[in-house]
């Protein structure tokens, strides 16, 4: 058996790397709107301008550094922010709908801007300007025979809300997510089905994706910002479910797959620990419905003491997921030394080379392999459908006076990806939903805010300065993915 009748095949994009629209429409601003564009292969970091308790201002990296307490990010007129515009699904949207189904998609993984809804976050009424807008997108979607799958949360925390209350860190926000979640699942009932909570839970601790303050000096309010996130999630799902028990609802985590450097049981061990802490702990979570014994350990050890209401332990029970939907870019290596093996620090952790893979232009390894060993481990850790909601090559692309844009770097990854993907199928029998690679139109890096890196099938005129004319145009690797879909997997030459 090939890829099944009916499989999911798309692209994702998040909002807030994506829209653009910036305070159009009622929208508000979110963290995400206040972060400057970096140069990635020059370690350049994104940045954060804050104002500080005493009245002066500062700036902070992005990923990397910490934000004090009581500093807050702003908006500086003088400097570009590549959100703010970044590719203009805002006023595109109709003709990039028709492009992807023109591709040959039968799902669009995209992101709801949560200030779009409630522009403060916590606002007494939702925007219907903005929730307008989204009816408008699943509407079309749906007359061009796409699924939407939408990400109710990715990386778009609003300002308010981490600025004047620490973000995730506190129950606020919280409560804030659920009515916002309300809003999403009354509203768009009957036009979304398949929905993912959390994007990248497991990285979702400081300041940039969930507007937390000193979020590597005060554990207790990295695990703090964590258990909302949870409770966030199982919120989402039991809510979901209520409203509309066609709804299915997943979990999403940067799955990162890892090696141990050797098969000393030292290293052995390294990569299973360094795997329980980086994703296995949130999917235990979200699929079983409570902390795995190892963390409840450590935190006590740590004197970490979650502040918890009642109800609460029930709610993560109750809100378990219907499947694991995960991104996937790449591979790392584990070692219980190291700094023995030439460890530098990488884009979220420290990371060791690996001498059997090639890398992009950004340090991240190829693994096509790795993504049958993902995709194994979780069906066999969890027995419940899965789906790969991003994959993809970052990379440079000319565009070409005629439009064309000739990738066959990406073309070649896609290939080699997918055939893996296949044989997980045909093979292993693992059971696939779908599979959406990030960015199949161009949008902002999230992680170094640049254009310049690019992952899409389909070309936008926009580069790091915010000059372009925002045009689109189809990459060589458009018409690949065209043949790869329409023959629902089976053409991959
Ligand atoms: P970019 C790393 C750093 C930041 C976000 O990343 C990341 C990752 C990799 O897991 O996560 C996802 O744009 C994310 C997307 C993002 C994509 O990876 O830094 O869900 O928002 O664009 C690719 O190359």
């Amino acid at each position: 058996m090939s890829f099944p009748k009916g499989f999911l095949w798309g692209g994702a994009t998040a909002a807030n790397q994506y829209e653009g629209g910036y305070l159009s429409g009622g929208k508000g601003p979110a963290v995400a709107d206040t972060l400057t564009g970096g140069d990635g292969r020059n370690g350049i970091p994104r940045k954060f301008i804050c104002e500080l308790p005493d009245g002066t201002r500062k700036e902070f990296g992005g990923m990397h550094d910490e934000i004090p307490a009581g500093a807050k990010a702003i908006i500086d007129p003088d400097v570009y922010y590549p959100s703010h515009v970044a590719t203009d699904f805002y006023h595109h949207w109709e003709e990039d709908l028709e492009l992807m189904a023109e591709m040959g998609c039968n799902v669009n993984r995209l992101s709801i801007n949560w200030t779009r809804i409630f522009p403060n976050g916590d606002d007494a009424e939702p925007n219907e300007e903005g929730i307008q807008f989204y009816i408008n997108v699943f509407k079309k979607c749906r007359e061009l025979g796409i699924e939407p799958l939408v990400t109710i949360y990715h990386f778009d925390c609003p300002l308010h809300l981490a600025n004047e209350y620490d973000g995730w860190v506190s129950r606020h926000t919280l409560e804030a997510f659920e009515r916002y979640c309300d809003v999403l699942f009354t509203r768009f009932k009957g036009l979304v089905h398949y929905w993912l909570t959390i994007n990248e839970i497991n990285i979702n601790t400081n300041f940039m994706m969930n507007g937390v303050h000193e979020h590597l000096s005060n554990k207790q309010n990295a695990e703090q910002c964590r258990y909302h996130l949870f409770l966030g999630s199982a919120y989402a799902v039991k809510k979901g479910h209520e409203v509309d028990p066609e709804n299915k609802i997943g979990l999403m985590i940067a799955h990162g797959g890892s090696y141990p450097w050797s098969c000393d049981p030292e290293d052995v061990w390294a990569e299973l620990d360094t795997a329980h802490h980086f994703k296995w702990f949130y999917g235990d979570v979200q699929v079983r419905g409570y902390y795995p014994a190892w963390k409840v350990l450590e935190l006590q050890r740590e004197g970490i003491e979650l502040a918890k209401e009642p109800g609460d332990d029930e709610l993560l029970r109750e809100g378990t997921v219907d499947f694991y939907s995960f991104s996937y870019y790449s591979t790392d290596v584990c070692a219980a030394h190291p700094e023995e093996h030439g460890a530098t620090d990488g884009n979220m952790h420290r990371s060791i080379a690996n001498p059997y893979l090639k890398q992009t232009e950004w340090g991240w390894t190829i693994d096509p392999l790795g993504l049958r060993i993902s995709l194994n481990q979780i069906w066999d850790r969890y027995q419940i459908p899965v789906m790969i909601v991003e994959n993809g090559f970052g990379a440079i692309d000319v565009r070409e006076e005629d439009g064309s844009v000739h990738d066959q770097g990406r073309i070649d990854y896609m290939r080699t990806h997918i055939k893996v993907m296949k044989d997980t199928v045909e093979i292993d029998g693992v059971d696939l939903m779908g599979y959406t690679p990030w960015g199949w139109i161009d949008v902002v890096s999230a992680g170094t805010g640049e254009m310049r890196k690019r992952y899409g099938f389909v070309y936008v005129d926009m580069d790091d300065d915010g000059n372009g004319d925002l045009s689109r145009s189809r990459k060589d690797s458009f018409y690949y993915m065209q043949k790869v879909y329409k023959s629902n997997g089976e053409d991959l030459d």
